[in-house]
């Protein structure tokens, strides 16, 4: 594994992002090694999962790997990209994952870090979903598992601003478990991980599988997802989708004119 480290002492088991040069991006590579993580903590029996970034980190993660998203003319987040693997990968596991969370989250990882089933940051951490900022069309999953997490409100905030919201707010919110500072949140969350794993692991599990299958319990007609993706289609077709990548890579304000 050269993106992650995986530390399992007994029924714990905990994940590192440690990409910091690329500010752990949710690139294909460092998915890939966490889904192959995960897969073998399950064999393992683990009964509780941390993902965490190093300790420190100044940014858990970086969100989507931009330079791995398309240029336009293709879903940039279909059924096969690496956020979708690894959202439904944390979604469906048959054991908690908590996400212990120093640094700033952006964009697709905030995604990610919500896909979680408990959230413990530090006060210094904050969330920023971002597709605005590089005109990216979320897809309906996602924004299902941002509806599913935070008041619709508070999410079109998040996403309409594309600006960072903090922990304690998020905390405040309901959007996360809790605040701990970053001296404490270490002992905090394994407490918590032990507290877990001495409970009935098959009665924990069927209980998580039946929270996201109620969570995921909203009716959309054949004629509304087809809309959505027709609407989304002329998003990432778009010229703007264009330039928020362009402008990304070249390290620049983006300049969106709106077609
Ligand atoms: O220039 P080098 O080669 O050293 O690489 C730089 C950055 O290009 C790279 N990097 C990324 N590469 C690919 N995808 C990324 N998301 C990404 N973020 C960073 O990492 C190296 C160090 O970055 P640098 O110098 O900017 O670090 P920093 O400490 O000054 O600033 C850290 C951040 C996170 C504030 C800054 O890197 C940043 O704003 N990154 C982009 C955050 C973002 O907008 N993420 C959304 C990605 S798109 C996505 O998640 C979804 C598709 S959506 O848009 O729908 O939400």
């Amino acid at each position: 594994m050269q993106y992650i480290k995986v530390d399992h002492t007994g029924s714990v088991a905990t994940l590192t992002l440690d990409h910091g040069a690329k500010r752990n991006a949710l690139s294909s590579q460092l998915v890939g090694e966490i889904l192959e993580a995960l897969d073998n903590l399950r064999a393992k029996e683990v009964r509780v999962v941390v993902i965490r970034a190093a300790p420190g980190a100044k940014v858990w993660s970086a969100g989507h790997d931009v330079g791995e998203l398309p240029e336009g003319r293709r879903d940039p987040l279909g059924w096969d990209d690496p956020l979708r693997h690894v959202v439904r990968a944390l979604e469906t596991q048959p054991y908690p994952i908590v996400a212990m969370v120093e640094g700033s989250v952006w964009g697709g990882a905030c995604e990610f870090v919500l896909a979680c089933d408990i959230v413990i940051a530090a006060p210094e951490a904050a969330f920023a979903a971002t597709p605005a900022k590089l005109g990216v069309p979320y897809n309906v999953s996602g924004m299902l598992t941002f509806l599913n997490a935070a008041p619709a409100r508070v999410v079109r905030e998040m996403l309409f601003t594309a600006q960072p919201i903090s922990a304690v707010r998020a905390c405040d919110l309901g959007i996360i478990n809790h605040v701990v500072p970053a001296d404490e949140i270490e002992a905090f969350t394994y407490e918590l991980a032990d507290q877990i794993a001495k409970n009935a692991p098959l009665s924990i599990s069927v209980m998580k599988e039946q929270l996201r299958i109620l969570a995921g319990a909203h009716p959309m007609s054949p004629q509304g997802f087809e809309r959505v993706q027709g609407l989304r289609r002329q998003v990432y077709d778009s010229e703007d989708y264009r330039e928020g990548i362009r402008a990304f890579k070249e390290k620049r304000p983006p300049r969106f004119e709106g077609h």
